[in-house]
């Protein structure tokens, strides 16, 4: 319970009820971003990725996979394998990345955990094909990693020469990310088809570099710099420089060769220092570097995933690099009031920022949402005519009273449901008419989030009762 945040369950919804009444925006040196609220209810969003198809493609932990469409909040199941997926605390769905080549090799690579015998997990990178509607076909490309209820690493990378790039965790056993012959604790280069590429910087071996506890960002920077973010256990999480063949460290070394048993061995095993270290830990998480003109305050810099440990605030950091990108200048702190942040995505086309919240309490908790900060003045995304939407008003309302459900013609009638931020379902029901009057007796004060399913898919808001 390393990353249990002192935040009570109380003071987060009340956090939430804040955001209800007002659109949230902030400000940065000339640019304003405004806040919208994508989906809510998801359970332990994982991996967020923005597809070709200009859709959110993303993991749950539990075993889903989804596809959300960013315009409208439709979101659809398009894989759900619970029953291979042992998903106890930290491990699970993990890590996801679509094939470069979407449109000729609708590839979707995925890592999850599952229960190799009665008293061991094991970990594979596994593919999916993508028929437009589902994701079907397993088939395995690497197994034989180690898993455990803590440490499962997992996020992947294509690289520009269409390798496909692995965290591993160490599973709790530090001595293994220094063991060359095993797959834990490494950053691994694999060929899609799950063969050993022959100009790996060790012979006959998936291993790109070495001494890893953690590492759960990985991400291209300028000049096609490689990034990593790592976890640390109680001090020194990590931002990494990725050189290849090197070793980064673990378990002798936290952080940089700063005592004189790190030094010794960063002196004989020529250790790749990381180039900025956080202490106590704050979780840091998925990393993504935001290359667009569209928020120019942080054009050409890395944004930062952080799920916040100890009395450390989750947020994103926006890192700043010197000029030879060989070091941080600067970091700055946004985003920070909305519990564990999880992942980031980017639209290239008119620069928003979505990231993925995975609640307040470690290893998680309701309720996850995505939330969208777009740059203003940009037009992809409004209410006004959209096809498929959700409305839910007043919000908030008042308690024992009624609260009308919209629903566009497009999107059409389908079921509810009506959850509290434990993610307790609370009533169900059909919905027979676009617009729909609920009567709410029976909930208490707070915070609820309602989610209407039919054929074409699902659709979400929160509300607030007071
Ligand atoms: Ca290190
Ligand atoms: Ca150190």
């Amino acid at each position: 319970m390393k990353y249990l945040l002192r935040i009570t369950f109380s003071s987060l919804l009340s956090i939430l009820a804040l955001n209800a009444f007002s659109q949230k925006t902030i400000t940065l040196d000339s640019t304003v971003l405004e806040e919208k609220e994508i989906a809510v209810g998801l359970q332990v969003p994982w991996e967020m990725l923005w597809g070709p198809d200009d859709h959110i493609w993303l993991t749950e932990r539990r075993g889903v996979v989804r596809r959300l469409n960013p315009e409208t909040g439709v979101i659809t199941e398009i894989l759900d394998i619970q029953s291979l997926v042992e998903s106890e605390a930290e491990p699970g769905l993990l890590g996801m990345a679509l094939a470069p080549d979407f449109a000729n090799d609708p590839s979707v690579y995925l890592v999850y955990t599952y229960l190799e015998s009665t008293f061991s997990l094991g970990e594979k990178l596994v593919k999916y094909t993508w028929d437009g509607s589902q994701l079907s076909n397993e088939v395995t490309i690497l197994d034989g990693i180690s898993a455990a209820g803590i440490h499962n690493g997992s996020r992947l990378l294509f690289t520009p020469d269409n390798k496909l790039l692995m965290t591993t965790g160490d599973v709790g056993s530090g001595n293994l990310s220094q063991n060359l012959d095993r797959l834990n604790g490494k950053l691994l280069r694999i060929n899609p088809d799950g063969s050993i590429p022959d100009d790996n910087p060790f012979e006959n071996s998936y291993v790109y570099t070495f001494g890893h506890r953690n590492s759960q960002g990985l991400a291209y920077g300028p000049d096609g710099l490689l990034f990593s973010s790592e976890h640390g256990a109680q001090s020194s999480d990590e931002l990494n420089l990725i050189e290849e063949g090197r070793n980064y460290g673990w378990p002798t070394v936290q952080g940089m060769c700063n005592t004189n048993v790190e030094i010794n061995f960063c002196e004989a095993n020529n250790v790749r220092e990381p180039l900025s270290e956080y202490t106590p830990c704050v979780a840091v998480n998925d990393l993504v570097y935001y290359n667009h003109s569209a928020i120019p305050e942080w054009e050409g810099k890395l944004l930062m995933a952080v799920l916040g440990g100890f009395v450390q605030r989750p947020r994103i950091s926006v890192i700043t690099l010197t000029e030879d990108n060989m070091n941080v200048e600067s970091q700055a702190e946004y985003f920070d009031d909305y519990g564990r942040i999880r992942d980031i995505c980017i639209n290239p086309h008119d620069g928003s920022i979505y990231f993925a919240t995975n609640g307040p309490d470690y290893p998680s908790s309701g309720p996850n949402k995505i939330i969208q900060y777009i740059p203003r003045g940009t037009s992809s995304t409004t209410d006004i005519g959209q096809l498929d939407y959700l409305k839910v008003y007043p919000n908030p309302v008042q308690h024992s009273s009624q609260i009308s459900i919209e629903l566009s013609e497009q999107f059409g009638k389908g079921r509810y449901q009506i959850f509290n931020f434990k993610a307790e379902l609370m009533s169900e029901g059909l919905i027979e008419n676009i617009l729909t009057e609920l009567n709410l007796e029976g909930l208490n004060k707070g915070g609820y989030y309602i989610q209407v399913s039919n054929a074409s898919g699902m659709l979400s808001k929160p509300f607030f009762v007071h």
